[in-house]
């Protein structure tokens, strides 16, 4: 099984809600948004507001990627605003086990990202408390980058820990991913993919392919 999560970073910024519907059209399973404060990634994209404004547009399971320091401060305006799941990195708060705590509790599925540069072994006193591991295969902040080998090993290392345990957990990759690096990913355990730059090339027309060509 595959998900595909395509990144509204790369849609047409002044229709969210038309682009949300052609997604879904396309066959997305996900949409993925990702949410920067100029602060923990040098970027700045959208809030809350944004997912309540597209939350009409599909019943799409909304995957939300907070790049946001704080994080605890906002996970409520998130969960009011309709997401269905909360991905948040450790560095991104003193207590990531209370704060995905948290998430679970206002009874929405919880992530964890991992940067290039986190080691997998901050994942293991976490491990019971998500639903979703999210490796990075670029640093954050920007679409468009090129895909980073050197984290294979850690989906790998993901991937074996998750199975070791014997625990329901979703594996996503986000980051420069094309249809080679989809192959990649998911041999080395992946199997939710988010991306942006491969799925919007070329207009809405071309969704559905892109799509495919992930699958
Ligand atoms: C990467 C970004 C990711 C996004 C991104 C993927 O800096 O922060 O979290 O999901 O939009 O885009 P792309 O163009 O690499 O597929
Ligand atoms: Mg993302």
């Amino acid at each position: 099984m595959i998900l595909i999560s395509p990144s509204l970073l790369s849609a047409d910024w002044s229709c969210f809600g038309e682009e949300v519907t052609a997604l879904e059209k396309a066959g997305a399973d996900w949409i993925h948004v990702d949410v920067m404060d100029g602060h923990f990634v040098p970027n700045i994209t959208f809030g809350s507001r944004l997912v309540k404004a597209i939350r009409p547009f599909t019943t799409r399971p909304l995957d939300v990627h907070l790049m946001i320091a704080p994080v605890d401060p906002y996970i409520e305006a998130f969960v009011e605003a309709g997401a269905d799941i909360l991905t948040l990195h450790p560095e991104a708060g003193f207590h990531p086990h209370r704060s995905l705590q948290h998430i679970r509790k206002l009874g929405l599925k919880a992530g964890l990202a991992l940067n290039p540069g986190t080691p997998v072994q901050m994942l293991e006193p976490l491990l019971e408390e998500v639903d979703l591991i999210l490796v990075m295969t670029v640093n954050p902040g920007f679409g468009g980058q090129t895909f980073l080998d050197s984290q294979l090993p850690k989906i790998e290392a993901v991937r074996k820990m998750i199975d070791y345990k014997g625990l329901d957990i979703l594996l996503e990759v986000d980051g420069g991913i094309t249809a080679e690096t989809a192959k990649k990913s998911r041999e080395a355990g992946a199997h939710v993919l988010v991306s942006g730059t491969s799925i919007f090339k070329d207009g809405p027309q071309s969704y559905a392919k892109n799509i495919q060509s992930l699958r």
